[in-house]
């Protein structure tokens, strides 16, 4: 396939001179901006991963800023989490549903003052949901999408490259929690999080004009801990069971089928909460599920979501799957229907080149 063309519709990032530098190799595209897919190549990304140290330009996890007296009630109408003990240093991992319980985004949201949330959105555009439902209800709040670029550490070296650049300090904050840390003459919320299993953190760089400077310092810092630039890893997300918005699951599909039901334990009277509290009771039609797929490394790509079969009915459907070199498999998640989600149940699979016997696991590989 050709390249991408960047413009003022698919935008560069703060970090893209180093991404371009470092040798991405392929780009898609999220939330209107590049986000690189490898640098040497799925396989070798994973394996230095979960070995070393990566630094990520993950710019494309926007935030949209909801801020003012009525932000928290903003918060309220549309978090399926319980926001009544979230602490003011926390960040939470949260669905985010239209009034049927359709998910419209996932994203992290980050408590910066009880008037003031960040969301670290997903792919898709949470900011016009959010302004329409502001406007609509007359709430005194600002939405807007700050300049805010994410960068994330990621790997089992991540705390010790983040100590040298930050810090000793971030050695102390805990899984979902942040600290706001001096770079030059400015300050950056640093969270423990990051879309891999392998540990690290996330910097939201506030201000474009910081984003090579603090890129440089990390790998100037780490020339001996061998790191990286790398990218959310297809491979080890998968292991992970970590989902992306848009492909495992979508406005089709609600958090309980996403395998998301306990982040829906508010309270409070929120959109989507009656299909969801029904599902939670009764249990779902379809679940997120991790499957296993056989064959060697030699998957096609998937863009279209893969028919999962029984017996020639379709009961499933797979959108993430990848060679797994630490558990030589086919690592997959599907979204599968009730009477075959049990693990250990064995389905086939059309990748569209071939049909392919799959089987139901108990749990993520990571
Ligand atoms: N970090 C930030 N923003 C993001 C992502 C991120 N926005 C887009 C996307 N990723 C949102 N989706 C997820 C999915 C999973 C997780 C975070 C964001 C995640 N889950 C942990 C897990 O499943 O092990 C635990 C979550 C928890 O226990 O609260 O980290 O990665 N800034």
């Amino acid at each position: 396939m050709a390249g991408i063309v960047p413009s003022r519709r698919v935008r560069g990032t703060p970090f893209s001179a180093g991404v371009q530098a470092a040798g991405a190799k392929a780009y898609t595209v999220y939330n209107h901006m590049l986000l690189p897919s490898y640098f040497e190549s799925y396989k070798a990304d994973y394996l230095h991963l979960k070995n070393y140290v990566q630094v990520w330009d993950v710019s494309v996890e926007r935030q949209v800023s909801v801020k003012g007296p009525d932000a928290a009630k903003l918060m309220r109408i549309i978090s399926p989490r319980d926001m009544n003990k979230m602490a003011k240093d926390q960040c939470y991992y949260m669905p985010i549903c239209d009034d049927n319980g359709g998910m419209l985004n996932d994203p992290v949201a980050i408590k910066l003052a009880e008037d003031h949330y960040w969301l670290s959105i997903a792919d898709g555009d949470l900011l016009q949901f959010l302004l329409g439902l502001a406007i609509g209800s007359n709430f005194e709040v600002e939405i807007s999408e700050p300049d805010v670029s994410p960068l994330a550490i990621q790997g089992p070296k991540a705390e010790e490259l983040t100590a040298r650049v930050l810090g000793d300090s971030v050695r102390d904050i805990k899984f979902f929690r942040y600290k706001k840390l001096q770079f030059l003459d400015t300050q950056f919320v640093v969270a423990r999080s990051g879309w891999s299993k392998q540990g690290g953190f996330e910097i939201y760089v506030d201000g474009t004009e910081y984003g090579m400077p603090l890129w440089e310092a990390f790998f100037e810092a780490g020339k001996d801990l061998n790191v990286r630039a790398g990218c959310p890893n297809l491979i080890e997300r998968i292991e992970g069971g970590l989902l992306s918005f848009g492909s495992d699951m979508t406005r089709q599909n609600t958090p309980v089928e996403a395998g998301l039901a306990k982040f829906c334990n508010s309270p409070d009277d929120y959109l989507g909460k009656a299909t969801i509290e029904k599902q939670k009771r009764d249990g779902p039609d379809r679940i997120v599920c991790p499957i296993s797929i056989s064959g060697d490394d030699d998957l096609p790509d998937n863009d279209t979501g893969w028919k999962v079969l029984f017996k020639n009915n379709q009961v499933g459907l797979i959108a993430s799957a990848a060679w797994s070199p630490d558990f030589q498999t086919n690592v997959a998640i599907g979204m599968i229907e009730r009477d075959h989600w049990d693990a250990g149940t064995v389905l086939n699979v059309d990748t569209g080149a071939d049909i392919r016997s799959a089987e139901v696991q108990e749990k993520f590989w990571i």
